[in-house]
């Protein structure tokens, strides 16, 4: 099974996508997810200039081998370019291999540990009506875990709250209602203002008053998106404690994690964090302290399958759970890579899942199901997605970011 092609794919159905395509000697072909929000063409340039030349001819069997070809191979280790262009690899490899076994690629990780895979939903408003509505259309499409997210009194707009100025300006003609992570199209980001004041604030009155809504039962989660400073967390995490939540998503940001500790010390609310990681290394210190609860890499950020369940597997040695990100910017290669992971490994906690848009599955045509709250991978050999050129070629490329977070004084400020 020798790689006789490789092709990065680059296509735009609603926001940018960056996809690997291997093909084999025995004409199977394999998909790899490669897309880095607001980065993508860093990662084409690494994979058509660096990787590509050096894939052709080799033996696709070979994953663990290529792995560490490219990885330790290169010497210049880590990042996010480098691991999102060797996880494209990586998975596309493991998708060959499965669908040269016949097989879909949850069986050769080990089979299913379970039925499927529990995820969370993103709820959000700019006041608790729009909230609240949010909340309700989430439960009647079936999910069981909710993120709330909601605007900020005398704050304009707030990443990560749908109905905000910037996300809707960003939506680009994309009309689903769940399309609730908009490209945001445009030359440059757009910038939001920020005061953690006024967040620390506002916060537990918002979750009190979901509670009060919609019950104890309800898994809630929240993600502070790496805005806090270790006190500030940790105030945080003890003010939203009477309110049981899931998990506290990354309440700093992720250079200095030993900063754990301080927040750990104050709080029982569960934490979670990676998102942003890149490798097993990140996780060592968090780890071996249990400084959190769950582990948040997807497959294409931590390059790929094999060290995403090698993250797992020493995860569960402190009983941490997988909790992987899943928003729109990851493609749907790249989530039914993460599904194939969770319904297999022994510590699956939850997964995110946020619908991609009609676009957006019309070109990446996914066998994943989505049954009572939880997805369920395909049973069709490999992955389970297939890649539609021709409606792929309807979407180009156009420049997208995240946007830029400032204080009120004109601060760059983390988010
Ligand atoms: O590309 C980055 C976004 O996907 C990220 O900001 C979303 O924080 C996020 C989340 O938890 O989904
Ligand atoms: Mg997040």
């Amino acid at each position: 099974m020798q790689i006789i092609s490789a092709e990065v794919l680059v296509s735009s159905p609603g926001r940018n996508f960056v996809t690997l395509r291997l093909t084999t000697d025995d004409g199977l072909v394999g998909l790899g997810d490669a897309t880095l929000n607001g980065r993508e063409l860093a990662v084409v340039a690494y994979l058509t200039e660096h990787v590509v030349p050096l894939l052709l001819g080799r033996d696709a069997h070979r994953i663990e081998d290529t792995w560490q070809y490219l990885y330790r191979g290169a010497y210049w280790r880590r990042g996010p370019v480098t691991m999102a262009a060797i996880s494209a690899v990586d998975t596309a490899l493991w998708d060959l291999k499965a669908r040269a076994a016949g097989l879909p690629l949850y069986q050769l990780l080990g089979g299913r540990s379970r039925v499927g895979c529990l995820t969370y939903g993103h709820a959000s408003g700019a006041d608790l009506p729009e909230l609240f509505d949010s909340v309700r259309d989430h439960l009647e499409q079936g999910f069981r875990a909710i993120r709330i997210q909601t605007g900020i009194p005398g704050l304009g707009s707030v990443y990560g709250v749908a109905s905000s100025a910037n996300a809707a300006a960003g939506a680009d003609g994309v009309t689903s209602r769940y399309d609730h992570e908009p490209a945001r199209r445009s030359a440059a980001p757009v910038e939001e203002a920020w005061d953690t004041r006024a967040y620390l604030r506002h916060m537990p009155g918002v979750f009190e008053a979901v509670r009060n809504e919609f019950g104890p039962e309800l898994p809630l989660l929240h993600d502070a998106h790496h805005r806090l400073t270790p006190i500030q967390a940790a105030k945080l995490g003890r003010s939203l404690e009477p309110f049981d939540l899931f998990w506290l998503e990354d309440v700093t940001p992720a250079e200095n994690t030993a900063v754990l500790r301080r927040v750990r010390e104050h709080t029982t609310t569960p934490l979670a964090i990676g998102e942003v990681f890149n490798t097993i290394w990140d996780y060592r210190e968090l780890f071996e302290e249990q400084l959190v609860d769950y582990v948040r890499s997807p497959v294409t950020h931590a390059g790929g399958i094999t060290p995403l369940r090698r993250i797992f597997d020493y995860a569960s040695v402190y009983q941490i759970k997988s909790g992987v990100h899943g928003p729109t910017d990851i493609s749907p290669v790249g989530l039914a890579a993460s599904l194939h992971l969770g319904i297999a490994i022994p510590n699956f906690g939850i997964q995110e899942y946020m619908r991609h848009s009609a676009a957006t599955d019309e070109v990446f045509r996914s066998g994943v199901t989505f049954v009572d709250g939880m997805l369920v991978p395909s049973e069709e050999p490999g992955l389970g997605v297939e890649y539609d050129d021709d409606v792929a070629s309807r979407y180009e490329y156009a420049a997208a970011y995240l946007p830029v977070n400032r204080l009120l004084d004109g601060s760059v400020h983390d988010w």
